[in-house]
């Protein structure tokens, strides 16, 4: 067995740069033309794949994150090639990240606890991306959860979960996450107005006790963490508060949450009565909220607002008083508000309107400073007229919902949701200008950094609410559907249909991929989680089993292809923390650690240290092993827990398999020496090209050294057990200085291959 892989490096190593020209010999055989007709394919299906396709290596232009919907995670995605990078787990246990599974993202899944229950997922709708005057500065992504009032956040310095925080008022929400510019809040609006007491209240008390909301969450972008003792509560009358966005440039400072069922219905169809669709979509126009959240801030700042439950609490009556709160009819049911990028409008859509409708902040300035109200809600909220702040309506079709700005002026797209159509139309002139089909009803749409003060245009993603015939079936539950659309031309044209496998993702946003600079490995011994030194980090040869009464902890490494320790003794009753850290420095050397019996699985990223507590109940052996094939000698990668019942005595005594001889030894060196002579012809090809110059293979060369350095030390222990005659050992030892040659082997093999498809030159 070891022979052959043996030979098989060797081969790889001499053999390359065959086999390729007759592999594009045999795909040669068959014409662009032919493939065209065997598969059915168009010119213009061609133009779009042309559009879409990402050869090997290639990146693309923009990365999304896209909500998750009820799956509780994030899906991060490229564009234009609509391949999946990675699903974050956020709200829900992710066993491939060990996140929810490791002691350290416990932690984090945890801050979401509500009344003391564990919430083990959520429904995330919308995902913001953290900003520095009104352009996204790839730092940092937010996520609500609709069904249990939180926000999370995400650093894109790694793409995990760092905070989830609960909001204490609501019990419902759906107006998160959208930030303000300079992401100095994020916003979160209620959906279904509940107390903001956790007390039992009777409907018939609705319209007295039961309440919206709109909470500003204060971040630190610097900490990277939202403040929850820095951040304040709109409370807003009990009408079901929709989406928010944030105003920017003249509108700065002010925020807009629209609202349905303003009619204030609570349902009781088992009663006899209309059912809530009936009753909440009775008024011709329902509620636009405008809130001044930089005059609040002052007020918090000046002392002039109570806390409550940990944060600052603004009644409607102060909100009133001091100006901080207005209302605006908007057409019947609206859904989506979305303030153009130089912020001097804000957009409308009413899911029971055909029109969208435009509102001029300056016009709603000059309504508030003339105090030209239309009259009072029930609650005293001053509500502007229509008719004094509308710039425009426009009639686009069924079932508008959101719009998504161009990099052109005045140029937005609307998803029609009843026509199933996306719109492009100008929302200054007020005029209608293309419009394509898409599969099916769409909900929100994305256009690339669309809600930025800077818009890229460029491509438009259809988050499409229903598949139905796009995919190949699998079953009722039918994957999401988001459409890929080119909008850089007059006309939009589709290009791409990627069905989502993973919850209903209501919006997306789309980042320029160079904005973005994630980590490759973290600091050795790194609690990612907490962005500080593990204190159960270990590094190597530190590695140790330290008991505290019945708790016992273990500080053990990963590296290829062995853990430290390969056997862990406690005794039955024991509670075990196993901490891990991963030695690595080689990019995506990621270590897992799965164990029998005991739920824990880990994910150890190169540098990361985590930890799994766990109690170790009954007697008897449970393996664990590495879970990433990490190496060749990946599934060597492995080692036992032994619970001895109580009162076992151990002997330390361990079997002995296959015994060697001094002729095994010798084989085994004579086996290396080949190795090592075949690892400096490679090191010599590389050396002798400007391999500096490629960062890749520098990074390659360096773990490389790194292990031949433990080559070299495995090399020395052989030779001392062969001069004492331990040929047992020596040979054992021999081998393990073999596998390392193989490990450098690999890496130069990788490099080689590197330079040589990237054209190195020769140096000397
Ligand atoms: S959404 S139903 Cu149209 Cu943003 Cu959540
Ligand atoms: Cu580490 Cu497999």
């Amino acid at each position: 067995m070891i022979k052959m892989n043996m030979k098989k490096t060797v081969s790889l190593l001499l053999g390359l740069g065959m086999g390729l020209s007759a592999a594009s010999a045999a795909w040669s055989a068959e014409t662009l033309e032919q493939v065209m007709k065997r598969r059915g394919l168009t010119q213009k299906d061609l133009l779009a794949a042309a559009k879409t396709y990402t050869p090997t290596g290639g990146r693309d232009e923009y990365i999304v994150i896209s909500s998750g919907g009820q799956s509780g995670q994030l899906i991060v995605y490229g564009i234009p090639s609509m391949r999946i990078l990675k699903y974050i787990g956020v709200f829900t246990p992710e066993p491939w990240q060990g996140y929810g599974f490791d002691d350290e993202s416990k932690a984090v899944l945890a801050e979401g606890r509500i009344n003391g229950k564990d919430i083990r997922y959520g429904d995330t709708h919308h995902p913001a991306f953290s900003e520095e005057n009104g352009d996204y500065d790839g730092r940092y992504v937010f996520i609500n959860d609709k069904a249990n009032p939180r926000i999370a956040v995400v650093d894109l310095k790694d793409f995990e979960t760092k905070q989830i925080v609960v909001n204490p008022f609501f019990k419902s929400e759906h107006g998160g996450a959208f930030v303000t510019p300079n992401t100095e809040y994020i916003m979160e609006a209620t959906q279904y107005a509940a107390p903001f007491s956790d007390d039992f209240v009777p409907l018939s008390e609705f319209n007295d006790k039961y309440r919206g909301g709109l909470t500003y969450w204060k971040f630190d972008k610097k900490e990277g963490r939202i403040k929850k003792e820095d951040s304040f509560v709109f409370e807003l009358g009990p009408y079901s508060q929709d989406l928010s966005d944030a105003g920017k440039g003249p509108s700065y400072g002010w925020g807009f949450t629209n609202s349905f069922c303003s009619e204030r219905y609570v349902g009781g169809i088992e009663k006899g009565r209309p059912p809530f669709e009936a009753g909440c979509s009775q008024k011709d126009t329902d509620f636009l909220h405008v809130t001044n959240w930089k005059k609040a801030e002052e007020l918090v700042k000046a002392g002039k607002v109570k806390k409550a439950k940990g944060m600052y609490l603004i009644p409607m009556k102060q909100a009133i008083a001091e100006g901080l709160l207005y209302l605006i009819p908007e057409p019947k049911s609206p859904h989506g508000v979305d303030v153009v990028p130089d912020g001097s409008k804000i957009i409308v859509s009413g899911k029971l309107d055909t029109h969208v409708s435009v509102y001029s902040f300056k016009k709603i300035m000059d309504a508030i400073k003339n105090k030209k109200f239309a009259g009072k809600d029930p609650y005293g909220v001053p509500i502007l007229s229509m008719k004094d702040t509308l710039h425009t309506q426009v009639q686009l079709g069924l079932g508008p919902l959101h719009t998504q700005m161009d990099a052109k002026p005045c140029i937005a797209y609307t998803s029609l949701y009843v026509d199933s159509q996306v719109a492009k139309w100008d929302y200054c002139k007020g005029k209608v200008l293309d419009k394509i089909n898409i599969h099916y009803n769409i909900g929100h749409l994305m256009t690339m950094e669309g809600d930025t003060v800077h818009p890229d245009g460029k491509y438009l993603v259809s988050l499409n609410k229903l598949a139905i015939d796009r995919f190949n079936p699998v079953g009722p539950l039918h994957p999401q559907n988001h459409q890929l659309i080119d909008i850089s031309g007059d006309k939009m044209q589709l290009l791409y249909d990627m069905p989502i496998p993973l919850g209903e993702p209501h919006y997306a946003v789309a980042i320029k991929a160079d904005k973005l600079k994630p980590e490759i490995r973290y600091k050795s011994g790194w609690n990612s989680r907490t962005d500080s030194k593990s204190k159960w980090r270990t590094r190597a040869g530190r590695e140790k089993i330290v008991r505290n009464g019945n708790h016992v902890d273990v500080y053990g490494t990963l590296i290829r292809s062995h853990i430290t320790p390969e056997i862990i003794e406690v005794t039955a009753g024991d509670e075990v923390s196993i901490h891990l850290t991963n030695l690595e420095r080689a990019e995506d050397e990621t270590h897992g650690f799965a164990m029998y019996n005991q739920n824990v699985n880990l994910s150890v990223e190169p540098g990361k240290t985590v930890s799994a507590t766990f109690k170790a109940e009954k007697p008897g052996v449970y393996p664990y092993y590495c879970t990433e094939f990490c190496s060749a000698l990946h599934l060597e990668m492995q080692g036992y827990l032994l619970v001895a019942p109580k009162g076992y005595k151990a002997t330390g005594a361990v079997a002995e398999g296959q015994k060697y001889t001094k002729a095994d030894y010798e084989k085994q060196v004579k086996t290396n020496l080949e190795t090592q002579a075949v690892i400096d012809s490679v090191v010599a090809f590389i050396t002798s090209h400007n391999y500096k110059d490629f960062p890749p293979v520098v990074a390659l060369v360096e773990d490389a050294t790194d292990q031949l350095g433990f080559a070299e030390e495995a090399k020395k222990k052989s030779e001392e057990f062969a001069a004492k005659g331990d040929y047992q050992n020596a040979t054992l030892w021999a081998g393990q200085w073999w596998q390392y040659q193989v490990k450098t082997a690999d890496l130069g093999l990788r490099a080689k291959t590197y330079l040589e498809e990237h054209g190195a030159k020769k140096v000397k």
